[in-house]
């Protein structure tokens, strides 16, 4: 059981070009009619160090970079973001609503990158103590709609970069996460058209607040 008053986590996830800002953007539409204080953040970022190691990890003009520092730098805007606006969030009750968390990290630099998981799991371990989101939306699509969608907004980012094996992967590895904890995990099918999708994602919130009040 959670303390009373402590706020709920819910993180967005899926490749890019899967929908999920624009389905963030929705649901927080929705809950600011009503209810509890919702915080709404994204990472990489959410904090000012966070935002410039954002820029720093998708400047294309970076380079190279060793999949060891990716992970790191993530990790280190990780740590900004949870004790400056997350833990602070939750703890006076809001409901913070994240684009992406660790899930990510474990797609793309364990799954992508080839770090595996188990680093990925050392680092939030030490950084997250047992911090997990309450629910996670897992937006799934194929990774070509995906970046056919991410790519129409123009230039590609670093890690857009990567060829379609990378995005299969981190696919998987999402998938794969998702099947493990069933309890926390929601799949939501993300090729359909937008309103499509919300209307999935106002089921699967309805149903998980019931399960809450439960
Ligand atoms: N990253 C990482 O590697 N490790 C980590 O631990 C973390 C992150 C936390 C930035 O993330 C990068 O950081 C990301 C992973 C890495 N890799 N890259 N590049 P981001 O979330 O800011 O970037 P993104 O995933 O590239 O965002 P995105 O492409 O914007 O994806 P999205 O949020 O899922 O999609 P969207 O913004 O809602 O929609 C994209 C376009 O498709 C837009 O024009 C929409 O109008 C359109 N769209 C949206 N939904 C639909 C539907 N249903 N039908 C048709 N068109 C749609």
């Amino acid at each position: 059981m959670k303390p009373a008053g402590r706020g709920r986590f819910v993180t967005f996830e899926g490749i890019e070009g899967a929908g999920k800002s624009t389905q963030l953007e929705r649901l927080h539409r929705r809950l600011e009619k009503g209810g509890p204080p919702v915080v709404l953040t994204r990472e990489p970022g959410g904090t000012p160090l966070g935002e410039r190691l954002r820029d720093l990890l998708l400047d294309p003009g970076v380079g190279a970079m060793a999949a060891e520092t990716e992970l790191l730098l993530i990790f280190a805007a990780r740590a900004e973001h949870l004790s400056r606006v997350i833990e602070p969030a939750l703890a006076g009750g809001a409901w913070v609503l994240c684009d992406r968390f660790t899930d990510a990290s474990f797609a793309y630099q364990g799954a992508g990158r080839g770090l595996g998981a188990e680093r990925v799991a050392a680092l939030e371990t030490w950084l997250q103590g047992a911090l997990r989101p309450d629910l996670v939306l897992l937006f799934d699509v194929p990774p070509d709609l995906g970046l056919k969608r991410a790519l129409s907004r123009g230039k590609r980012d670093r890690i857009e970069g990567e060829d379609i094996a990378f995005f299969e992967r981190a696919r998987s590895a999402y998938l794969q996460r998702a099947r493990a904890d069933a309890g926390r995990y929601r799949v939501i099918d993300g090729a359909a058209d937008p309103e499509t999708v919300g209307r999935q994602v106002d089921r699967i919130w309805d149903a998980w607040l019931r399960g809450m009040d439960a």
